[in-house]
């Protein structure tokens, strides 16, 4: 079943990973190279042995269809998934004047003084992001990150391209190509253009037997806190395509470079793995929205989602 492929590989890299340093200073147990396959025809796959919040997979992906890559929208829909990369930028800009936030990622989770000063700066932050244009424009910006990639590649032409638009329309009219594919990774604008160079460098989508699937090739991958994500968003984004192009969902392959788990997540992993997994819940989108570029969040809704509590970790900045 599709749950098990996931917790499958969290036993593999707990007891086989390879203890490895990382950009971030927390410390991974990794391996290199690793394939998942989720047959959409039983099921979406939001994990159900803890609980995975859907409305943020979906804020999430419908930012990046929309092309847009400012975490304002993110926030007005109350998603803060986002917000360490934007503030990153924000404090270590010349405009900043407020207290010392230099690595606020570890620094937040050791020192309880610091974590109050941290929360109130994040708030104002925030803030500024929702109500102050000008100031968003600027700060709320990751750069050219998925959103941008996706829709408004730029071209040595000086035009934009728009991968999405172009790749729908190849589905729709030359289903068995073997082309069918949508990049993010542009090594022109890595490493300097952006909060963090894409984890899902590349997908391709494959036309068979009315069946749409899809595969991604996932760089770097936070096996507990960023696949549960990464895994449910690719599951919709293969729905809506296929909703699009008038096919099914076949099945959605993970495929992954470095597979990892922080050695701050451990203890979380081992919690998740005492327990059995639910029925995976189904996936439905109201019929009225006409084009994959109009679905809302108000179209989506995840039916019969049974699952264990939340359960906590912080996040490696
Ligand atoms: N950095 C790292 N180190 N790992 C990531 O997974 C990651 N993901 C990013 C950006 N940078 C990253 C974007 N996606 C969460 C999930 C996905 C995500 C960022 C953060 C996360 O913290 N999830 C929490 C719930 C968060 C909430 O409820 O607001 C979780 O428990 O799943
Ligand atoms: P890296 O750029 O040094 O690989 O760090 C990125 C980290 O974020 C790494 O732990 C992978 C994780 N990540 C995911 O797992 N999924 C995602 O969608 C994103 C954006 C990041």
């Amino acid at each position: 079943d599709g749950e098990k492929t996931y917790l499958d590989l969290c036993r593999m890299v707990l007891e086989t990973g390879t203890k490895k340093e990382d950009r971030t200073n927390t410390g991974t147990y990794s391996l290199f190279g690793h394939q998942m396959r989720f047959d959409l025809s039983k099921g979406f796959p939001l994990l159900t042995t803890k609980r995975v919040p859907f409305r943020l997979i979906a804020s999430e992906l419908l930012w990046f269809i929309k092309g847009d890559t400012n975490i304002r929208y993110l926030l007005e829909n109350n998603n803060n998934i986002w917000n360490e990369w934007a503030f990153k930028n924000w404090i270590e800009s010349d405009e900043y004047q407020g207290p010392d936030m230099s690595d606020f990622g570890h620094r937040s989770q050791n020192d309880p003084a610091f974590k109050v000063a941290y929360e109130k700066e994040m708030d104002n932050f925030k803030q500024k992001i929702l109500t102050d244009d000008s100031f968003s424009e600027k700060y709320g910006d990751l750069g050219s990150v998925y959103g941008q990639q996706w829709r408004a590649w730029k071209t040595s032409k000086g035009e934009t391209l728009d991968q999405l638009k172009q790749v729908i329309e190849a589905i729709k009219t030359n289903p068995d190509s073997r082309r069918h594919i949508v990049t993010a990774w542009n090594p022109e604008d890595v490493p300097g253009n952006m909060a963090l160079p894409p984890c899902h460098t590349m997908f391709q989508f494959y036309v068979a037997e009315g069946k749409l699937s899809c595969q991604l090739y996932q760089r770097s991958g936070d096996i507990f806190l960023g696949i549960p994500f990464n895994i449910a968003s690719y599951a919709l984004l293969t729905h809506l395509i296929a909703y699009e192009c008038g096919l099914e969902a076949g099945e959605f392959i993970h495929t992954l470079g470095d597979a990892h788990i922080y050695s701050n997540h451990l203890e979380q992993v081992r919690t998740q793995l005492e327990r059995t997994p639910y029925q995976l819940p189904e996936l439905v989108i109201d019929q009225h929205a006409c084009s994959l570029f109009e679905i809302e969040m108000k179209d989506l809704h995840i039916k019969d989602y049974q699952s264990h509590p939340p359960i906590k970790a912080p996040v490696a900045v």
